[in-house]
């Protein structure tokens, strides 16, 4: 397999100037990770410059949580992708559930943000998910199959293969109870299935991760699992400890 893994830490909203910097350098002091492990930590905007600074050349890349759907204008509070882009970003979290959710992001503006991030050259991770309501109603392959859909749609085979996946099942983020491995399995396995139908290539490449309630005592058979690529990790990335042993085990 050619896939690398990624290790990607939201920190969603935590965080003090000095709270990154010693978590940072707490990073930064692990003797080298294996070279196909990418580490990656997804900051509040405030904190790109800081981490800029911080991370500069170091293996451990940065970016943002969200990105703007437009390239620029009147859209108080947003972000766009080159500023992004000037902080030194390489990443950007896209369509995650608690956006979704509490900003009411739709799929097709989700699939907007991607594509401005990809026209600034971010690797956009594309998150998408099922409810419980939506899991126990046995409606887990008929929600994914919208979200991704207009993934495919709109970004095309061009676009989907600069871009990551990340699965995570609303029910298991923040909630200390992470899926199954068999569960996660058998969603990265579809989700692999469909990107086949565009295209093998594509299937065979892209990286998919898993996220929700990840963290070192259950990062070792998640991260074993063959469609698993790297883990979209929240809580657990604000300890430096937790997120190496995640890393480690990938
Ligand atoms: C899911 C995940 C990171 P947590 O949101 O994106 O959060 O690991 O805290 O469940």
């Amino acid at each position: 397999l050619m896939r690398k893994k990624l290790i990607a830490g939201n920190w969603k909203m935590h965080g003090s100037r000095v709270a990154n910097e010693i978590l940072v350098r707490s990073l930064l002091a692990e003797p080298a990770l294996e070279p196909s492990v990418e580490l990656v930590v997804l900051v509040p905007a405030p904190y790109l410059a800081q981490m800029q600074q911080l991370l500069g050349d170091s293996a451990c890349a940065w970016g943002g949580q969200d990105v703007s759907d437009q390239e620029r204008g009147a859209f108080t509070g947003e972000v766009a992708a080159s500023m992004l882009r000037e902080f030194g970003c390489r990443y950007t979290v896209v369509g995650h559930s608690e956006r979704r959710q509490r900003h009411g992001e739709t799929d097709v503006q989700v699939a907007a943000k991607a594509q401005q991030a990809l026209s600034q050259d971010l690797i956009p991770i594309l998150c998408l998910g099922e409810s419980l309501e939506q899991r126990e109603a046995g409606k887990t392959a008929q929600v994914m199959r919208h979200q991704l859909g207009v993934l495919l749609d709109v970004l095309g085979e061009a676009g989907m293969v600069r871009s990551v996946l990340a699965y995570e099942p609303v029910w298991a983020i923040g909630t200390g109870r992470s899926a199954t491995p068999a569960q996660v399995q058998e969603v990265h396995a579809w989700l692999r299935q469909q990107c086949a139908e565009v295209s093998p290539g594509l299937a065979e490449n892209i990286q998919i991760l898993y996220g929700g309630s990840v963290k070192g005592a259950n990062a070792v058979e998640l991260m074993a699992l063959p469609d698993v690529d790297g883990a979209l990790v929240g809580g657990a990335s604000l300890v430096a400890q937790e997120f190496l042993a995640i890393a480690r085990a990938a």
